[in-house]
């Protein structure tokens, strides 16, 4: 079993619904236990602005899937939500990213790992250092560090706090 942090995000519907829903799909994937879950956060999104704003949390997960088989289960959750895909880096009622895999580092077609732009996003870095502040990230900093470096210039309004969504 190894251990692995997915970001959750969702910006169209019952955006606290959507990821409690995910949560909730994610459990019952055969060979995944979620394990715990960060704070909710409300932010202003990041990279292509015209949309609206996100709720972002992380979750902790232990599996025996491959980060492979992990992708296509995620997928296959922001599927049955709804998930379309239309603009780059546009609204979306489930986007689940698999940010880190214990012990594995890989760049292959549709996934690298560690996720390539954890290092900079608060959305992702500050839920994370909830879970796993000793986390080595690739820049060597730790995920504790990093979101305290991020934090400062970051809109993130905490939503609810602690693992009570
Ligand atoms: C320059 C160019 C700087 C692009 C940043 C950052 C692009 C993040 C895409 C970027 C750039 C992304 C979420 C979001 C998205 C989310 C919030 C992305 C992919 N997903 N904003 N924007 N939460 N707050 O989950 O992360 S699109
Ligand atoms: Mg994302
Ligand atoms: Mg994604």
């Amino acid at each position: 079993m190894s251990l692995a942090y997915l970001g959750l995000g969702s910006n169209l519907g019952d955006r606290r619904g959507n990821l409690r829903q995910a949560v909730e799909l994610l459990a019952q994937v055969p060979g995944v236990v979620v394990r715990r879950r960060s704070s909710l956060y409300e932010n202003p999104p990041v990279g292509y602005e015209a949309q609206p704003d996100f709720l972002n949390a992380v979750v902790e997960i232990e599996t025996s899937l491959s980060p492979r088989a992990l992708l296509e289960a995620l997928q296959a959750i922001e599927n049955r939500l709804g998930r379309e895909r239309t603009i780059r880096w546009g609204p979306r009622t489930m986007d689940l990213d698999l940010l880190l895999f214990e012990g594995v580092r890989l760049d292959e077609e549709g996934l690298t790992l560690p996720h390539p732009r954890l290092c900079e996003r608060a959305f992702v870095l500050v839920p994370l250092a909830e879970l796993a502040p000793d986390w080595p990230l690739p820049d060597g900093r730790t995920a504790g560090q990093a979101a305290e470096e991020v934090k400062a210039d970051a809109d993130l309004r905490l939503q609810s706090q602690g693992s009570e969504w």
